[in-house]
């Protein structure tokens, strides 16, 4: 088993926590060069034709991508701690919050790096400004209801720690590169930011 990834990027770094808060360690990590195009080679091709890290080989050949697939994999594998949850309503809630963030938080910082900035350079085939811009303020209004979500909660699902959370951290960990700073008014998110930076799996 081996795990493809570009060890800098945000969809890699969700893996690796989640790895790292279930005490997994050793699987091998192969580097991907993304700046350079290398997920869009045909090697690369042949196992996620996607193009995007990260991908999970298993020793049988088969690949498994989208982050989300690889983390569920390794929770079935490996159920405690659980991070996806154990409870039927435990299970959907973190889903929930988990795709939620997904898709207001990450997916607009993301669209914010590829046609907001210079993103992967020669390798961004379209580019619209607007698009990038429109986004970057998606991200602002996605960081606000967060800190509205997290008022008496210590992570994103209460008392407990989970995939939610990690998917919260990497895309705010991209909004750091790209330094867009939490506003300071943003004080639960600020202390969830605190709180989870200081888990061992947040330098993973
Ligand atoms: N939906 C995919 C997204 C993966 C993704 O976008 N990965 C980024 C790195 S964080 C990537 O490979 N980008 C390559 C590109 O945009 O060409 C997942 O959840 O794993």
């Amino acid at each position: 088993m081996k795990i493809h990834e570009f060890k800098a990027f945000p969809n890699p770094l969700r893996v690796r926590m989640f790895l790292a808060e279930k005490g997994i360690n050793g699987i091998p990590f192969e580097q991907i060069n993304v700046p350079e195009g290398e997920h869009r080679e045909p090697a690369y091709l042949a196992k996620n034709p996607y193009g995007a890290v990260p991908t999970l080989e298993l020793d049988d050949g088969a690949c498994i991508s989208e982050t989300i697939a690889i983390c569920r994999y390794f929770e079935e594998l490996q159920p405690e701690p659980a991070l996806m949850g154990e409870t039927p309503r435990e299970k959907a809630d973190i889903e929930m919050w988990q795709r939620r963030v997904e898709q207001t938080l990450n997916d607009t910082v993301a669209t914010y790096f590829h046609h907001g900035t210079p993103g992967l350079g020669s390798l961004e085939s379209y580019q619209n400004k607007e698009w990038g811009e429109q986004n970057l303020k998606r991200y602002h209004d996605a960081m606000q209801r967060l800190d509205d979500h997290l008022e008496g909660r210590t992570f994103m699902c209460g008392e407990t720690f989970s995939i939610a959370d990690i998917t919260l951290f990497s895309g705010l960990y991209l909004g750091g590169i790209l330094e867009i700073e939490i506003p300071d008014r943003l004080t639960n998110l600020n202390r969830w930011r605190k709180v989870v930076s200081s888990r061992p799996s947040a330098s993973a």
